[in-house]
């Protein structure tokens, strides 16, 4: 079976780990992974979504953050303070910085963000095809207003300085409107047995996916069935500030809202958490089929549970 699914960053990536205990030898997963919360910092580009995907499913992950690498060291960081060149508030490890200078280094030679994600993947091995959503630059910024007034911060100062503490105005992924898909992203879309939107965050995660010009369209044109697993619990995200961002698109922090947010055209199932039972009533009057599982992803096999109930809603709404 062809699985593609969208994914974003920490929650995307626990996810897929137990997407892929779920699945046989004979089922292929292709990820379009988010690209608009790339950072280009001492000229080098970070991407930490596709990063976190690689590094959580090649086995490097540093588990407890979702982000970053295992046993990482900080002595580059510490000589860049030295030099008082910042940010401080962003930490670059030593070992993540090889990443960084491996992909910079093969950009600067003129390959695009595609070959060199598959450049890198050739030693992570995450088992998935990793695709960035397009080729070009796409950088979430964030409209705030504090004592400095109102301006827009970069979506990682907004996320790792700012704690999302301000209100966050407006979300913009600029240059979304004139980038492409990536080579494969329509194809794969078109191809697919089965479309997931796994727990990321809707908006500067999934949304930022679905503003690149064709793939929104894609999704909704596809004729394989497209499943959603909630990424809020009980009306409070389970990790991260999506509330945050969902109040910018005037979206309320619920399992429902979040479903209806995407729309019928978009999405054929949800899956709420048994927390949140309430809500299937009012996603199915949307026309969005749906079921109440256990959606809290404590360990690889109680998210591969997770990854089932997700088929298993697409068989039935395939039907
Ligand atoms: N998140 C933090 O909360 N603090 C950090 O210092 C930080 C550094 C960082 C470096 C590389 C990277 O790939 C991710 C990093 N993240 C950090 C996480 C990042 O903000 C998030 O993973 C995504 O952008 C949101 O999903």
């Amino acid at each position: 079976m062809r699985i593609v699914a969208l994914a974003g960053g920490i929650g995307g990536a626990r996810f897929l780990r137990g997407l892929l205990a779920a699945v046989g030898p004979q089922d292929e997963i292709t990820v379009i992974g988010n690209t608009g919360d790339d950072i280009h910092l001492y000229g080098l580009k970070v991407c930490p979504d596709l990063d976190t995907v690689m590094y959580t499913l090649g086995g490097g992950i540093h588990e407890e953050q979702g982000w970053g690498r295992a046993d990482e060291t900080w002595s580059i960081k510490a000589e860049m303070k030295e030099y008082g060149v910042g940010p401080e508030w962003f930490g670059l490890g030593d070992r993540d910085f090889a990443t960084h200078l491996v992909r910079s280094q093969m950009l600067t030679a003129g390959y695009s963000l595609s070959q060199v994600t598959e450049a890198l993947c050739v030693r992570w091995k995450p088992g998935v095809r990793l695709l960035p959503m397009s080729d070009d630059r796409v950088e979430t910024h964030v409209r705030i207003t504090d004592e400095q007034g109102t301006r827009a911060v970069h979506f990682q100062e907004y996320w790792v300085r700012l704690h999302a503490a301000v209100d966050a105005e407006a979300i913009i992924p600029v240059g979304a409107d004139t980038a492409k898909p990536a080579p494969g992203v329509l194809e794969a879309i078109a191809e697919a047995d089965v479309i997931l939107f796994p727990p990321s965050n809707p908006v500067v995660s999934i949304g930022t996916i679905l503003a690149v010009p064709g793939i929104r369209e894609a999704v909704a044109a596809a004729p394989a069935p497209v499943v959603g697993l909630s990424p809020i619990i009980g009306g409070a995200p389970v990790r991260g500030m999506a509330d945050k961002v969902l109040a910018a698109v005037g979206v309320e922090a619920t399992a429902e809202a979040v479903a209806l947010n995407y729309g019928s055209e978009l999405i054929d199932g949800w899956l709420v958490d048994s927390a949140d039972e309430a809500a299937v009533a009012v996603v199915e009057a949307a026309g969005i089929a749906c079921r109440a599982v256990p959606l809290l992803m404590t360990d690889v096999e109680t998210t591969a549970e997770m990854a089932r109930a997700a088929l298993a809603l697409a068989e039935q709404v395939r039907a």
